[in-house]
């Protein structure tokens, strides 16, 4: 399979080796190629056709292929390449490298995808690799990185960090995810750099006409995704690392926090008013003041006197409680500490490099820190959380895991801490702090998931953490940690949630109302009104900050809140099915524009870079905020291409910028460009339904515990632009266990269509999967669609038909087999 070739060629392996003559061996791979010349080492392989591995070595053999990121059946997939004198062909892509171990990459047409713009630059272990970039390439991801949506002329670095009181401008944060996807002329690229180390990306900031990333240390080693569709690169990036999975359905309910709920009757008084006050709500959290002393898995049963009755109060209230567990057990020997002295018995803390535990300070004083990139330790760790489960506590919050220890001024551990890799799929060894850190959190969140799962293992876990890794999404949601109660971070919340769903983390939201500082009423208020169209609606606050739960302020502000928790809550069904897209896909929750309309403009560059703060909630659903949301004039919106309703009012949206009332108007192309004019009001936040969708909506209920009461509400918007058709699913089960992967759930799917005759036949298709649901019926709503005889034919007889403010409602059973229904 080897066919060594060898070129004669000018190399720059170095600047003081201006030109030589030497040797490149080639070596043709069954799936791909590799090339060597004084001491490099290039292999670039294809694990399917549009899916290609680059490794490349200095000086020495390439090193040790493991990864914390890429699933191993994944990583080591290969497909069958056709050599080439210069690389080789996928069935997609074409792969050629220059006598300087320059790569090209483009797809079978010619269009470069990707080519390098010089030779990788080595100096010692640090190395640079270098991209030829258009003026008007975009680049999106690098997981929770603030600043704006497109990463263009931005440059990055990836170093956990404990970033208390971050701006807009602040980098590093908490996570490291080194994977973005770069739009060139309307192709998308994806790139995961899997390294570990204090890795960097420079997006055009230094030079226009380049990008580049590299590392201090450890492998060069990247993936490359191709779409064309950016779609595409986000699944083949859920294929490479894992989607996020399908977290329990009361994760996406209201969740309420504060920095703290310091005591058992603090707690449930916000619990109670919570439900005095019928705002829904699933979920209660308590922060690190319910410990003894900030001591993890401990309770202080002072403020808390009976934690166990306590937790299942809540629960018969169908609320689930989550409580922190912060990774840093305090350096307490001899006093009966159990995780301390459990972990000191199976040597599971990092070492210094004598041979000590490392120990440094953080909230409960000095504190030790366990080895999470041991497996032995990560099931040590997991075993901790023995009693809060017996207890009933339902999720676990994985905080100041960068690890964030109180030293400044680096704010964590010392570079030279011992971490002792001991896991499947590595060489035992041991490794140093930097090429660890990144890594540290999501390996802390694994400990926490894998735990909970050999603990109850038929229940889905819910662990919240705050650092993480390329692929932590498998484990964990997260959130963007301590923003501010400012205007600036709620609009930031936006590109934030947006790059972290397109770097595998569908799962994520921002503190609601901000953390640090407390917010106006006003702001409070159009807080909770994007957050709840957002993966976690979590309202979170710092100590000493204002009270932030929905109830403060004056009732009127109460109302608009508690209007827009609700509407999440009638939303679920539609929510819960996104949600089990991204758990098959890898397809966010929230989405930005570019994902569903990659050729809404004429040149290709990215709709979003038009459109402001405004995303998609799955595939239907429009929300478009303010794009400066402290503003109080009319400001423009442009919508992406097609029809679309308005959610709050049903009337479709003209293509003159009003709304038109519910004719059968014929979409005008040219029109449907022009912007519309919103003018700012403090209790809408504008929201759009795509026409062709069909969105299935629940009756609200109190929590996701409670069964909704009535039908399905099935709202059905006829797209007049592709043929008057529409199409929806609704996906459920018990929204707890695992139930579902052995066909324990349901999944319906719906189609409209408008008829020659003016009519309207709905369609379901047969019910897949054995899973009871709540409702026996649906309510069908039609927007957008004028009866003629105000009847509807069921294959069992007639049933009426109400017309109302230019909305067309029936009931209809829901038989669970095809089921076929026209309007007239
Ligand atoms: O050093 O646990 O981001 O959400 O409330 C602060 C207390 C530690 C930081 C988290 C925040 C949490 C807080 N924590």
């Amino acid at each position: 399979m080897l066919r060594p070739r060898t070129l004669l060629s000018c190399l720059l392996l170095s600047a003081s080796l201006a030109c030589a003559q030497s040797q490149i061996q080639s070596h043709a791979l069954s799936n791909g190629i590799e090339f060597s010349a004084n001491g490099t080492t290039l292999r670039i392989v294809a694990l399917r056709d549009d899916i290609l591995r680059v490794r490349e070595s200095h000086d020495a053999p390439l090193p040790e292929d493991a990864s914390w990121a890429v699933l191993t059946p994944s990583r080591t997939a290969q497909v069958a390449v056709t050599p080439q004198p210069d690389g080789f062909e996928t069935q997609s892509l074409r792969v050629s490298v220059t006598p300087d171990l320059r790569i090209t990459v483009s797809d079978l047409e010619g269009h470069i995808l990707q080519q390098d713009s010089e030779p990788v630059r080595w100096d010692g272990t640090r190395f640079r690799i270098s991209k030829e970039k258009a003026l008007d390439d975009h680049f999106f991801g690098l997981g929770d990185k603030p600043g704006p949506l497109d990463r263009a002329g931005q440059s990055y670095v990836m170093w956990n960090t404990d970033s208390f009181g971050w701006q807009e401008s602040t980098d590093p944060i908490y996570k490291s995810i080194p994977f973005f996807l770069e739009f060139h002329e309307g192709r998308a690229l994806g790139v995961l750099f899997d390294n570990t180390w204090r890795t960097y990306f420079d997006f055009g900031h230094e030079m226009p006409d380049t990008y580049s990333f590299g590392a201090p240390n450890g492998p060069i080693d990247y993936y490359l995704m191709y779409g064309p569709a950016p779609k595409q690169v986000v699944e083949d990036y859920a294929w490479l690392t894992g989607p996020t999975p399908l977290p329990p359905l009361w994760a996406l309910g209201f969740q309420q926090s504060r920095y703290s709920y310091e005591t058992e009757t603090r707690l449930m008084q916000v619990a109670d008013r919570l439900r005095a006050d019928h705002i829904p709500a699933d979920a209660l959290y308590l922060d690190i003041d319910y410990q003894v002393k900030n001591r993890p898995f401990t309770v202080n049963t002072e403020a808390f006197p009976n934690f166990p009755a306590m937790v299942k109060k809540l629960s018969d209230d169908h609320f689930h409680l989550v409580v922190i567990t912060d990774l840093h057990i305090a350096d307490l020997p001899n006093q009966g500490y159990a995780p301390y002295d459990s972990g000191v018995a199976g040597d599971e803390f990092v070492k210094n490099p004598d041979g000590s535990n490392y120990v440094g300070p953080v909230w409960p004083g000095p504190s030790v820190f366990p080895d999470f990139t041991r497996q032995k330790s990560r099931q040590w760790w997991g075993t901790l959380y023995k009693q809060f489960v017996a207890d009933g506590v339902a999720g676990f919050w994985n905080d100041m895991n960068e690890p964030a220890v109180f030293r400044y001024p680096t704010k964590t551990m010392p570079d030279d801490v011992q971490h002792r890799i001991d896991e499947p799929g590595f060489t035992p060894r041991t490794a140093n702090h930097l090429e660890i850190h990144n890594v540290y959190g999501m390996e802390n969140s694994r400990a926490t998931y894998d735990g909970l799962l050999a603990l109850r293992p038929d229940e889905r876990p819910f662990v919240l953490t705050r650092a993480s890794y390329a692929g932590g999404q498998r484990y964990a949601a997260t959130w963007t940690g301590d923003n501010s109660s400012t205007w600036n971070h709620l609009r930031q919340t936006v590109p934030q949630i947006l790059n972290l769903g397109l770097s595998g983390f569908a799962f994520s939201g921002a503190d609601v109302g901000g953390f640090a500082g407390s917010p106006s009423p006003e702001l409070l208020t159009k807080w909770l009104e994007l957050a709840a169209f957002q993966p976690i609606d979590r309202d979170h606050a710092a100590k000493g900050t204002r009270d932030h739960e929905p109830w403060v302020d004056c009732p009127e502000q109460e109302a608009i809140r508690k209007r827009y928790i609700e509407t999440r809550y009638r939303l679920m069904p539609y929510l819960y099915s996104v949600a089990e897209e991204t758990s098959r896909t890898g397809l966010p929750i929230d989405r930005p524009l570019f994902l569903e309309f990659p050729n809404a403009t004429s040149d290709g560059h990215p709709f979003d870079l038009d459109a402001g703060s405004e995303f998609l909630l799955g595939s239907e659903l429009l929300i478009v905020p303010n794009p400066s949301p402290e503003e109080v004039a009319p400001y423009e919106v442009h919508l992406p291409p097609g029809t679309w309703y308005d959610f709050w009012t049903g009337e479709r949206i003209d293509r003159r910028g009003q709304a038109s009332g519910l004719d059968l108007e014929k979409r005008d192309d040219l029109l449907a460009q022009k912007p519309l004019m919103l003018t700012p009001r403090l209790d809408t936040l504008n929201a759009y339904v795509r026409g062709g969708s069909i969105l299935p909506m629940a009756p609200v209920t109190q929590s996701t515990d409670v069964t909704p009461q009535g039908p399905l509400t099935l709202r059905v918007y006829p797209d007049f632009a592709t043929g008057q058709s529409c199409q929806g699913e609704v996906y459920t089960d018990d929204g707890h266990s695992f139930a579902y992967r052995q066909g324990a759930y349901l999944r319906e799917r719906f189609t409209c269509s408008v008829n020659a005759d003016g009519s309207l036949t709905l369609r379901e298709t047969a019910h897949e999967g054995s899973y009871q649901p709540w409702w026996k019926s649906f309510h069908v709503e039609v927007y957008g669609w004028q009866p003629h005889q105000k009847t509807v034919e069921l294959a069992s007889g007639h049933a009426a038909l109400q017309q109302h403010d230019g909305v067309v409602s029936t009931e209809i059973p829901d038989t669970g087999t095809n089921l076929t229904v026209t309007l007239r």
